[in-house]
């Protein structure tokens, strides 16, 4: 059954940009899925973790046959690749890559839940998703992304590249 997957990328250390932009082509080539959308990236300030350089964050979403334990062993897998440590998920991270929406799916299981518990509140996943799927909901949530966002009050820096632009397939 084909799923549509929203993926969250997230980088705030070495050449951000690069790992962002060369994730999304590792995500196409290693789950052999088709990209369907990719937000524009934003600068976003840290949210949750003390002193810490800026993220550059951005979404995609993607059409998979692939389950939901797959695609996470694959992201895992890539994060690996750039070079990411597992140490510490408050340290700095070359490449974050998180499964946000899985289809109309909830999914509990140990290392895995989804919907990621904190989008509803963090601006910087809110706004790339609504960017792409303004109209986005899910069963779990009454309203859809763009109301989630309008009803969120947050003062933490999202600022698209100024050269970026969303690919709306
Ligand atoms: N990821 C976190 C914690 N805080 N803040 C921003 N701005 N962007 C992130 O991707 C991010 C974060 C944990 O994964
Ligand atoms: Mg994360
Ligand atoms: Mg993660």
């Amino acid at each position: 059954m084909n799923k549509l997957v929203y993926i969250g990328l997230g980088s705030n250390m070495g050449d951000r940009l690069t790992h962002i932009e060369q994730a999304i082509s590792d995500i196409k080539h290693r789950l052999k899925c088709e990209i369907l959308a990719i937000s524009s990236v934003y600068e976003t300030s840290p949210v949750g973790v003390e002193s810490q350089p800026d993220f550059l964050n951005c979404v995609c979403l993607v059409n998979t046959t692939l389950d939901a334990q797959k695609i996470l062993k694959k992201l895992l897998g890539i994060e690996k690749s750039h070079g990411r440590a597992l140490s510490s998920n408050i340290s700095p991270r070359t490449l974050d890559l998180d499964i946000l929406l899985f289809g109309e799916l909830t999914v509990n299981e140990p290392g895995l839940v989804i919907p990621h518990p904190r989008i509803t509140e963090r601006a910087f996943v809110l706004v790339p998703l609504a960017e792409i799927r303004p109209n986005l909901t899910h069963p779990s949530w009454t309203l859809t992304v763009t109301e989630i966002l309008e009803s969120l009050t947050y003062t933490d820096k999202v600022e698209k590249l100024p050269y970026s632009k969303p690919y709306l397939g």
